[in-house]
């Protein structure tokens, strides 16, 4: 079996539509773990993309590397053994679902710089408890300046809530394009950011998990919630 890996950030939502692609076709792959600003230079030289913005997930393969979540999940339906994925409607969903994720980074960036919690358990390298603060803080303020990410809390939970209204207007028989599809991933990315699914699913620490969480959304929208928990249930395959 030729060696493919996946890199990404296990709780990011654009990294989780790649996993689920490739676990939906049962295509088998290492996870990496990887760590912003610290892990981009080795990625750039194993992606063979010296230049330009470099983000994750990135696929790795004895062909080359495959970078965009959306990418990813269509080479998994190109290789893959399961139903496909990409449809039409994933165009029309796709904008929707970036514009809410950009706010979501910013929000979650702010809560993180807030919770000394968040901050200790987003740095993984083994360094003195003291200096993890300072390194997480110096980690958002770099991933801040790179997308950006500076909305006013409350314009951002608009943005957020526009999204999950069109979601809620679209939803016909549970899905957003007849059936199951790549569609229901990239919307359920976008519930993630106000309620993240069970550690089930994606692992979270108390600290990362509240810093994800959108109490007033969460509770506007507990029907999203409830469809997008029944989602992973029937359609969120475990990793080969
Ligand atoms: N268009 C890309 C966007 C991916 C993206 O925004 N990745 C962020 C996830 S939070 C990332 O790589 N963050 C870490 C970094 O930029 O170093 C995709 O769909 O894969």
């Amino acid at each position: 079996m030729p060696k493919v890996t996946l890199v990404g950030l296990h709780y990011s939502p654009w990294t989780q539509r790649a996993q689920w692609a490739l676990d939906h076709h049962r295509i088998g792959y290492t996870f990496e773990h990887y760590i912003p600003v610290v892990g981009e230079l080795l990625l750039r030289a194993r992606a063979r993309k010296p230049t330009g913005r470099l983000s994750v997930p990135i696929l790795l393969t004895p062909h080359g590397a495959v970078s965009d979540s959306i990418r990813i999940a269509r080479h998994a339906d190109s290789i893959g053994s399961g139903s496909k994925l990409y449809v039409d409607a994933v165009e029309r969903w796709l904008p929707i679902a970036e514009s809410a994720l950009d706010a979501a980074r910013a929000l979650v960036l702010r809560a993180v710089e807030a919770s000394p919690l968040a901050q200790e358990e987003s740095v993984s390298l083994p360094m003195p408890r003291a200096l993890k603060g300072p390194t997480a803080r110096f980690g958002t303020m770099m991933l801040r300046r790179k997308y950006g990410a500076r909305y006013p809390e409350q314009e951002a939970e608009e943005r957020i809530a526009e999204a999950l209204d069109a979601l809620r207007a679209g939803l016909v028989g549970g899905y957003l394009a007849g059936d199951f599809s790549l569609a229901d991933i990239v919307m359920s990315g976008v519930v993630q950011a106000i309620k993240p699914v069970d550690d089930r699913y994606i692992p979270l620490q108390p600290g990362t998990r509240e810093a994800w969480t959108r109490p007033r959304l969460a509770e506007r929208y507990a029907d999203l919630v409830a469809w997008r928990d029944q989602l992973f249930e029937q359609h969120r395959r475990q990793p080969s």
